[in-house]
């Protein structure tokens, strides 16, 4: 399986989150991607190649202008105040306040995310663009003819909406390379989102459509981040009713209930036809993963990916999260393994 890769993920190196009442070394980091590159290479996946660039055109398929122009540009105007530390926010328009567009850095970085574990460091832009356009290079050789591709992004994208960052997340790389698909003449496209964590941003970014399918197995939002989306009644609306669907599971689950949840989004993905699938994959849901509580273990990886390959369908798999450092580059290519040798 091709691999693209790039350096470019190094210029994103957050220093700080917010963990239980404490600053904390980022999780997202990047020997995070170091690990699966080498894995990659250890493993003989195959090429590992560098993005080409498509610009910013296909980026703003999927984000709004306004939300591209704020994030390209928010170091300089961070940088103008010699700060000693990244660009957090510290407010966000929630209820009873208004979704106004203030004119200060800080009112305008409340607006364009949703919580704080997205910080903006010098590179962080560069990195994020070049992340997007591993997952489109990537989706290129499957629209050119590849079975399968493995995007390894970095900074993760599942977060991201169209117009917030958070979660470690700026630019959905997944929902970008979905949106190319679409605009390069697919007409079905299934995401399957496997990490830990409910994939929000992708799941609005599609909510009113039909043309992609959303499906997500993750700790149930009652109880684990992102909180606020996530739950089983989120079917979709309007034209996107009934292709959108969530799988939340308690905290503790192993590989039998989480194949369960795996069975019944790939019965969903078979129902609708999808012609290409796109699988967000997170590898947090390992039972060593530093901030997740699913139990799966090394070898359930294997078993992912070979259910994965069973649907038949040309495959691009989009790195997204996953923190237990040491594990993420075997878990994530047990999974890539496992399609190949299904
Ligand atoms: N106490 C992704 O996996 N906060 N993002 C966790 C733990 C945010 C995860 C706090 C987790 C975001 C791409
Ligand atoms: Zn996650």
């Amino acid at each position: 399986m091709l691999t693209i890769y790039s350096d470019d993920h190094h210029l994103h190196h957050g220093r700080c989150e917010l963990i239980d009442g404490q600053l904390m070394p980022c999780f997202e980091m990047p020997s995070r991607a170091d690990h699966v590159l080498q894995r990659v290479k250890d493993r003989q996946l195959g090429a590992v190649q560098a993005p080409k660039d498509f610009g910013v055109a296909p980026i703003a398929r999927v984000h709004t202008d306004a939300y591209l122009d704020f994030f390209k540009g928010a170091w300089a105007r961070w940088a103008l105040t010699a700060p000693e530390g990244d660009l957090l926010p510290y407010i966000w328009p929630a209820r009873t306040l208004r979704h106004v567009l203030p004119k200060s850095l800080h009112g305008q970085l409340g607006y364009y995310s949703f919580d704080g574990g997205a910080p903006i460091t010098a590179g962080t832009w560069q990195a994020a663009y070049s992340a997007a356009q591993v997952a489109l290079t990537a989706q290129a050789a499957i629209q050119n003819g590849a079975y399968s591709a493995f995007a390894l992004c970095r900074p993760p994208g599942h977060h991201a909406a169209s117009d917030l960052m958070g979660g470690y997340c700026y630019l959905n790389n997944a929902a970008i390379a979905a949106q190319a698909f679409i605009d390069q003449g697919h007409k079905k496209v299934a995401i399957l989102d496997v990490d830990y964590h409910h994939g929000n941003g992708t799941q609005s970014i599609f909510y009113a459509r039909s043309d992609v399918l959303f499906t997500s197995i993750h700790g149930d939002p009652a109880a684990e981040f992102p909180f606020f989306l996530g739950y089983v009644d989120e079917l979709g609306e309007g034209a996107g009713e009934g292709f959108n669907f969530n799988y939340p599971l308690a905290a503790g689950s192993g590989w039998q209930q989480w194949s369960a949840a795996l069975e019944k989004a790939c019965a969903e993905i078979e129902r609708y036809g999808a012609d290409v699938i796109v699988v967000s994959l997170g590898v947090d849901t390992f039972k060593d993963d530093p901030i997740s509580q699913f139990k799966l273990d090394s070898p359930d990886y294997l078993r992912m990916g070979q259910r994965i390959a069973r649907l038949g369908k040309p495959t691009l798999f989009v790195m997204e999260g996953g923190y237990a450092v040491e594990e993420i580059g075997i878990n994530a290519v047990n999974v890539l393994e496992g399609f190949e040798n299904a």
